[in-house]
């Protein structure tokens, strides 16, 4: 029996990839004694399923079962009526974002807890909760908290980082330290910096337990720095505009320690890096890169880079690739100058066209690039749009993936102080964006700044119409975190590169291929949970 459970999604388009910050909560809450679960892959647990693992886990002492909406479908997405939940808005990986869509439709996906969730039938869920134990409280946390506010039975929303908040709150319900009332939103903490004797994000550490039942082939979570220095106009994300980035950036000891732990326990080799701008300093590059170096293995990494920095910093190149990293993402968000102000990020496209050229020619396929283009942003027409897609249509452009979006951001509403805004939320009357129909399209804005993309709709159907053009070109890069030990063993990098590319396109890959993930995850992780639970019972 546990005295907390917590249930999180892990986005399976792309990887099969823990959700991270459930795991990092349960560690904060072990060090005070819980005995806390984390179940993964919430797509994969059907109400049958549910029932089973709460019967086993659950018992007069739980205290808590958590929701983490972090990757729980967008409920506010260009669905009339949100009577439909959108699993996404797009991906950069474009080819698999349709197949992913159309999970939807697919009977045994559309019973799995997170749509459930998102689509509003959680409550026979949440009401088995309270029928086993009225006094188990149920609470969400995540991202997209806000947009699951309102949810029957949920007694306490948890907004941004929880690490100070969530213990506090636990330890508070559970009579293990002082006792204090908390407001249905708890968000005192919502960066987790405000208790350092509590919580010293630079010496935690994320262990995972036996019931975790990790395999090497996959994809764990890695936090080395937290908190981004920079504010994009359009980011919704608590720990932006940080000036002391360095402040939390884990030690070296920590991180080497995680590394090790996961490959001698489990033989994992592939991590993906949650920092939002990995490449922030080139010291921290070259502090992870003497971790990587002194590790008796040698890991893969996926993670994110700001391109104006590599543009700025190229010493940055090489190191990437001896890092380790395999597959980068860079925000690159528009070619166009008037746009790149708005959002803050102005560096001149030429000179981010020049570092996409250096980062190609001295990676090839070695590192995958993948990046993502934002339609609708202030100053840019479709155009301008144009000119860049055709700058990508070439055979040899020096990208791997290229996604298009349109700007998602929504309307002033009293929850509001409740979540995290953007600037360009904050402050639309100045860029030019309004929403005429703030109740029933929360997402649908309108624009008027001289540009032929006036509203929300317009900017959908341009990110549409290039992400599907782009989609023709033929790429021929090998992308190590979409294998999974499908029907063979743990492939190395190695092992993946010495295939032939006929040999490798018929390989299976995560994206494309839910059912195959879903059959794996019950055989890999669910089957031995449950038999676990019940033997531990
Ligand atoms: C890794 C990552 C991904 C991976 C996820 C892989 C995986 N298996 O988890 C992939 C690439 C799949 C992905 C996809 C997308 N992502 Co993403 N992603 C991230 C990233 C970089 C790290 C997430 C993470 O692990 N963080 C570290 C942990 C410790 O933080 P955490 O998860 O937030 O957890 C903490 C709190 O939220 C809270 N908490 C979490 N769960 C719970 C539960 C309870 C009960 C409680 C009390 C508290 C709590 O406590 C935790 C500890 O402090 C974040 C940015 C960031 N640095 O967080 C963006 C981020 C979450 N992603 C974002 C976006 C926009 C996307 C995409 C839409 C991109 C796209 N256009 O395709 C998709 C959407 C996927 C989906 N269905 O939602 C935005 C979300 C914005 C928002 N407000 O919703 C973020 C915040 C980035 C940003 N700066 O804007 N993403
Ligand atoms: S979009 Fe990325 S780089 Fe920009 S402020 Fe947000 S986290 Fe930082």
């Amino acid at each position: 029996m546990y005295d907390g459970i917590l249930i999180t999604e892990c986005t399976s388009q792309n990887w099969l990839g823990r959700g991270y910050g459930v795991h990092r909560l349960a560690n904060e809450l072990r060090k005070h004694g819980f005995k806390i679960l984390v179940l993964d892959w919430a797509f994969a647990i059907d109400m049958p399923l549910y029932k089973k693992i709460l019967d086993l886990a659950m018992g007069p002492e739980t205290l808590f079962v958590g929701f983490s909406t972090s990757i729980f479908p967008y409920r506010m997405q260009d669905v009339e009526g949100q009577e439909k939940a959108s699993l996404l808005q797009a991906s950069y990986a474009r080819t698999s974002s349709q197949e992913f869509l159309s999970l939807q439709d697919e009977e045994w996906y559309a019973k799995g807890l997170p749509l459930q969730f998102a689509n509003g039938n959680s409550l026979p869920w949440l009401q088995y909760i309270k029928d086993k134990n009225l006094k188990t409280n149920i609470v969400m946390g995540g991202s997209k908290t806000w947009e699951y506010f309102g949810t029957p039975l949920v007694d306490h929303y948890f907004v941004g980082m929880a690490e100070t908040m969530f213990v506090d709150y636990v330890l508070s319900i559970s009579g293990k330290g002082p006792k204090r009332i908390f407001n249905t939103v708890v968000d005192y903490d919502t960066k987790a910096q405000g208790n350092k004797a509590q919580f010293n994000y630079v010496t935690s550490t994320t262990r995972y337990q036996e019931e975790d039942f990790i395999q090497a082939y996959e994809g764990l979570g890695l936090e080395v720095g937290r908190g981004c220095r920079f504010s994009c106009s359009f980011c919704t994300w608590p720990l932006i505009g940080q000036k002391n980035v360095a402040d939390y950036t884990k030690t070296p000891e920590m991180i080497r320690a995680e590394l090790m732990e996961n490959w001698e326990r489990f033989g994992v080799w592939k991590y993906y890096v949650t920092d939002d701008t990995f490449n922030d300093s080139t010291e921290k590059l070259e502090t992870f890169l003497a971790i990587i170096k002194s590790l008796p293995f040698k890991p893969v990494f996926w993670g994110f880079f700001r391109l104006d920095l590599i543009a700025s910093h190229p010493e940055q190149i090489a190191l990437i690739k001896e890092c380790g990293f395999k597959d980068i993402v860079v925000g690159i968000e528009t070619f166009n100058k008037a746009a790149g102000r708005a959002i803050k990020k102005g560096a001149s496209p030429a000179k981010l066209k020049q570092a996409l050229i250096d980062c190609k020619a001295a990676w090839g396929g070695d590192v995958l690039i993948s990046s993502q283009f934002i339609t609708g942003l202030p100053g840019e027409d479709t155009a301008s749009l144009a000119e860049s897609v055709k700058w990508f249509m070439r055979e040899d452009a020096p990208i791997d993936a290229i996604g298009l979006v349109p700007l998602r951001q929504y309307a002033p509403d009293p929850l509001d102080r409740y979540k995290v805004t953007s600037q360009f939320e904050r402050e639309a009357d100045k860029w030019g964006y309004s929403w005429p129909d703030p109740v029933n399209r929360p997402w649908y804005w309108e624009k008027a700044d001289g540009t032929d993309i006036t509203n929300y709709d317009e900017a959908k159907a341009a990110s549409d119409y290039w992400e599907a053009m782009l989609g023709t070109i033929n790429r021929k890069g090998k992308w190590v975190f979409k294998h999974t030990a499908f029907d063979h063993g743990d492939w190395s990098w190695e092992e993946l590169d010495a295939l032939t590319w006929e040999e490798y396109e018929n390989v299976p890959k995560v994206s494309g291929n839910m059912p195959l993930v879903h059959k794996q995850v019950m055989c890999d992780y669910f089957e031995p949970l449950l038999k676990f639970l019940r033997e531990h019972k």
